[in-house]
């Protein structure tokens, strides 16, 4: 079994091809020239029509040897208008190998009561198996189902035509399973399905399957789109910058929005959105001009069914070199280690969860900070950094410990105020957000800052 759709949600005012989008390309296009327009719309932004009352057919075709089955669905719109001339209108057919199988027909088209017909193949000519009793409503959306089963001998085909008022679950009109007809000869296949229009008649939201297996409605369930994003991102600061969505769909998207966050350095969050710029976004005079700032990014992209997909990524923005690590060794006293480590990458590294550190007598009004490498030994998911016992002569310091990646990244930030409490730094998604390269693991510190 295999479903197809196409909503018909092209570029406004271009002509229909077997490729050009609104939805999965089609295996072949012909007859009169069709255009999309958004004009009108049973679901999506748009649907499409013909140009003239020479009537264009799209054809998919199926899976070969293994359909015995095609089951068909469209929305149709027909003109309050009737046509000048035309009296049918194939909007739904199938195909076997020599010729038709059967036929969803509007008939009565320069009427003003039209009908729906359900034809199969005959000999020489299509046979009319069943016309509708209600007319076919002008001026709203209609939706009309075909189903084709392919008898293997003239005699064992079947088929049947419906119609609804849009998305309703009883039918206005149904043929019922006719049986015992000719559908597709002795030859048990249904090859391709057609759907036609006319100018005066718009169709969206065409669904195909075939297979032995086709049973109910044709209309395959609606999939929610699927967003990706780049991965981190690390960009000068002032450096315009941008990204975009890749997307897949099997409609149309309805919408893009954009929500970026900046992270300070300092913790401090800005939420700003974009709506506009669809599937790229831009940050030119608003990209970030001061380093030491991460942009969480994250996009929603919803379609034409109303369903939604979402990715995030991230953008460091980093400070100047002034912010470089210190050495392993080096010397920032009167800071010092409190606690069994032997070193200063010992101490705030792999083998160590708890390290005190020791702040120097803050006068009041001052602070005092100190870098201390980080050294884990690999990178990993998540990481998680205690600093305790913080201990000062001063009384409460406020105490503020910042993990901080290579390229001055800051990652994470936290603060507390009593004297011997714990800081812990954790980094959940530590992966993305430093990446995965070992020399850059090898290459983080913590800043410990205790003002009076
Ligand atoms: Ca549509």
């Amino acid at each position: 079994m295999a479903s197809w759709r196409n909503p018909l949600d092209g570029p406004d005012g271009t002509t229909v091809t077997a490729a050009n989008g609104g939805g999965q390309a089609w295996s072949s296009v012909t007859g009169g020239t069709m255009v999309y327009t958004t004009s009108r719309a049973f679901r999506g932004p748009g649907c499409a029509t013909a140009t003239s009352e020479t009537i264009g057919y799209l054809i998919r075709n199926l899976s070969g040897s293994a359909s015995p089955r095609a089951d068909m669905v469209a929305y149709v719109w027909l003109s309050t208008t009737p046509l000048a001339s035309t009296q049918d209108v194939p909007v739904l057919r199938t195909y076997t190998s020599a010729g038709i199988a059967a036929a969803l027909v509007l008939r009565g088209m320069s009427s003003n009561n039209p009908k729906i017909v359900l034809s199969t193949r005959g000999s020489g000519s299509n046979v009319d198996r069943w016309t509708s009793t209600p007319n076919i409503p002008r001026g709203t959306w209609v939706r009309v189902e075909l189903n084709t089963e392919a008898g293997t001998s003239p005699t064992t085909g079947a088929a049947r035509a419906r119609m609804y008022a849009g998305d309703d679950t009883t039918p206005i009109a149904d043929s019922g399973l006719v049986t015992g007809v000719d559908t597709a000869g002795s030859s048990g296949i249904v090859q391709d399905a057609r759907a036609g229009m006319s100018s005066g008649v718009w169709v969206d939201h065409i669904g195909i399957r075939d297979g032995a297996d086709a049973t109910g409605s044709p209309w395959p369930s609606a999939v929610a789109p699927t967003v990706a994003l780049p991965g981190l991102t690390v960009v000068a600061p002032g450096a315009p910058w941008s990204t975009v969505a890749t997307v897949g769909t099997d409609g149309s998207i309805a919408s893009t929005a954009w929500t970026v966050t900046r992270v300070s350095a300092d913790g401090v969050t800005d939420v700003t959105s974009q709506t506009t710029g669809q599937g790229t976004l831009t940050l030119g005079s608003t990209a970030p001009t001061v380093g030491g700032v991460r942009l969480d990014v994250s996009v929603v992209v919803t379609d034409g069914d109303g369903l939604t997909g979402t990715a995030t990524t991230t953008v460091h923005v980093p400070t100047g070199a002034n912010l470089r690590p210190l050495a392993v060794d080096g010397q920032g006293d009167p800071w010092s280690i409190l606690g069994g480590a032997a070193t200063q990458g010992q101490a705030l590294g792999d083998g160590s969860t708890q390290t005190g550190v020791r702040s120097p007598d803050v006068p009041a009004g001052a602070s005092s900070t100190r870098r201390w490498p980080l050294q884990p030994a690999t990178p990993r998911d998540a990481l998680d950094i205690t600093v305790g016992g913080l201990s000062t002569s001063a009384g409460d310091l406020t105490v503020t410990a910042q993990l901080w990646a290579p390229r001055g990244v800051l990652v994470a930030t936290k603060s507390g105020q009593a004297s011997g409490s714990t800081l812990s730094l954790s980094v959940p998604d530590a992966a993305t957000t430093i990446g995965t390269d070992p020399t850059a693991w090898a290459d983080m510190w913590v800043a410990v800052t205790a003002v009076a």
